[in-house]
């Protein structure tokens, strides 16, 4: 039998085949390629998309994306799905799960489809179809061909569409799967909710056959304030012309064979910094194509166990975030965004951890202008599969376009590898090797992780802490660890060599509905906060503290009776306005700290 959409196979050979997944494995979309976004103009993919669930990959198994437009009844087979002939829709950008109650749990494959025409699309010789982030893998497809796949809930990913698209309609096609596994980053196990669908901007950007694949624009870090680098990725023949107009820059850059150029500059920037958080104008000219970026000038540096801004020690006043909103999900809102960075300056914040995953791309471009320091990180969580190569290329690909995305942001001043990941050989050898990346991409950063303390030499104890430049430390003294004197112990065993940072401290506290006294109650996460900022305020290795966490957030696993599907440990409950106690006595120590060193 010969099906409508070009196949030979018949309806039961699709159902058997447990190969079908086969011819999906390659191409992977991944951080190697690369389309720099900073000022190109794309065709917008925001609206309805036709939608449906697929929980057993019939998609892939009858080939929905070969489908053509035809009536219902000339199809030769009874396809259990039809892009052409649905009524249910998806918005996009979203999570599927804040908009359809059936979906609140759903895990697993969904399709998304929509047409565009082609005398919509930008003019040039090349189009590029990019996505925000799809969570968690995605499979794209374009007139019934299939383009590749990416993996990895959080990061931009770009694929070149030029040789599938057709004149007038066009037909696109997205499947994108939140299953956990084991071997995923994050692998099954975390303590925030798996949101999935297309949540960030899809967009198709155009340019010419010679174009700019990237570009890295930053301060040399060598003690002098005056060396700017400037480093572009190019593909075919042109001049390259750079300009930082605020700086008087206007130079042809020399470009060498392999599609690289690269020049460094004397300039007297003004630097970026909490207090002056300056930007600059930067245009890259190559041929017919140009980008252009927003760029702050600054120097970070670990000098023994400091972490140096501009040549002054900084103390990082922070708090930790996630990216959830109890009806947009993970999706991105400007307004969200903004009351985010503005609840972290009201408590007296210079610094923010963006946890646990790579946030919008406009978070570290608002905190440029806002004048807030980041940590930025990718989801190598808990026990991922150390000894599987497949999920080190994943972990690899993410950090990749994580540190293509934001490498021109001078808001970001730390990279972190991962968060609390129990030790082994597989896992020394996987975090060095995202550490080798991270510094081979971007020398002008430190490099954090959440690390290990030992529990029963009470000290801080962990290989890792060699390769990195910031040692983190997630600390529950008072709620998982109920005896204080052991952090006391911890503080007065340890002597790292290097700045430790306080990447997570905190309790859980309900404030109308919660118990009066212990566990859960506002009363007990206040004095958590008041023991926990008088123990670590007398260490004095101690360079900053994020404490867990500015919001409440969704997560599936916290199901108590004062959870209710919530980690309860924000500062700020899920409505994003009613303060608990303890952001009150947080917010009284960080101005206390900055009245002292002004930062
Ligand atoms: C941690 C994790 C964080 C959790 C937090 C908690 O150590 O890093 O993801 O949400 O503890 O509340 O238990």
């Amino acid at each position: 039998m010969t099906t409508d959409n070009d196949q030979d196979d018949t309806a039961y050979a699709m159902i058997l085949d447990e190969g079908y997944a086969r011819p999906f494995a390659t191409p992977l979309l991944t951080g190697e390629d690369w389309l720099f976004a900073g000022g190109r103009h794309g065709l917008s993919l925001a609206g309805d998309w036709v939608f449906t669930t697929d929980l057993h990959d019939s998609g892939l198994r009858q080939h929905w994306y070969k489908m053509e437009d035809m009536a219902p009844e000339a199809r030769a087979l009874p396809y259990d799905w039809d892009p052409f002939n649905t009524d249910w829709t998806m918005p996009v950008p979203s999570c599927w799960q804040m908009q359809d109650e059936r979906l609140f749990y759903f895990e697993g494959a969904c399709w998304y489809a929509r047409h565009f025409d082609s005398a919509d699309l930008p003019s040039g010789d090349r189009r590029f179809l990019r996505i925000g982030a799809a969570a968690y893998e995605c499979k794209v497809f374009l007139n019934g061909q299939y383009l590749g796949r990416h993996q990895g809930a959080s990061t931009p990913f770009s694929v070149e569409i030029t040789a599938a698209l057709r004149d007038g309609a066009n037909h696109l096609m997205l499947c994108i799967d939140n299953r956990r596994s084991a071997t995923r980053v994050p692998m099954n196990h975390t303590d925030w909710f798996n949101y999935g669908g297309p949540y960030r901007e899809i967009e198709i950007f155009a340019t010419p056959e010679a174009r700019i694949r990237d570009l890295f624009v930053h301060l040399v870090p060598d003690g002098s304030f005056r060396t700017i680098r400037v480093q572009a990725e190019l593909e075919g023949a042109g001049e390259a012309r750079l300009e930082i107009p605020g700086l008087g820059i206007a130079a042809v850059l020399s470009t060498g064979v392999d599609g690289w150029a690269e020049a460094t500059f004397e300039a007297a920037p003004s630097l970026w910094s909490p207090a002056t958080p300056t930007l600059y104008d930067v245009a890259l000219t190559f041929g017919a194509d140009r980008v252009t970026d927003r760029v702050g000038f600054r120097e970070i540096r670990r000098v023994g166990r400091d972490i140096v801004l501009n040549g002054s020690p900084v103390f990082l006043r922070g708090i930790s975030v996630h990216e959830d909103d109890e009806t947009i999900g993970k999706c991105f809102d400007p307004a969200d965004l903004r009351r985010r960075f503005a609840h972290a300056k009201e408590l007296g914040c210079n610094y923010l951890r963006l946890a646990h995953y790579p946030h919008h791309e406009a978070a570290a471009k608002l905190a440029d202008e806002m004048g807030l320091m980041l940590w930025e990180e990718v989801p190598v969580y808990w026990s991922i599969a150390f000894d599987n190569p497949g999920t080190l290329a994943d972990a690899k690909s993410q950090l990749t376009e994580l540190i293509r995305r934001d490498r021109n942001r001078a808001s970001v001043i730390i990279w972190s590898m991962g968060n609390e990941n129990p030790d082994s050989d597989a896992r020394f050898a996987f975090m060095s090797t995202l550490v080798d990346t991270a510094r081979a991409l971007d020398p002008t950063r430190l490099i954090s992780a959440a690390c290990l303390v030992n529990h029963v030499r009470f000290r801080i104890e962990d290989r890792l802490a060699e390769v990195i430049d910031v040692i983190g430390i997630n600390e529950y003294f008072g709620w998982y660890f109920p005896d204080y004197e052991e952090l006391i112990a911890i503080g007065r065993n340890s002597n790292p060599d290097r700045p430790v940072i306080i990447t997570e401290t905190g309790a859980d506290g309900v404030k109308e509905d919660g118990p009066k006294s212990g566990f859960f109650s506002e009363d007990y996460m206040t004095e958590v906060y008041r023991r926990q900022i008088d123990i670590l305020g007398r260490l004095d290795y101690i360079r900053g503290m994020s404490p867990w966490i500015l919001y409440d957030f969704r997560a599936e696993k916290r199901m108590n009776r004062y959870q209710r599907g919530w980690n309860r440990k924000g500062l700020i409950a899920q409505d994003k306005a009613t303060k608990k106690d303890a952001f009150a006595v947080l917010a009284a120590h960080y101005h206390r700290l900055a009245g002292q060193d002004g930062a």
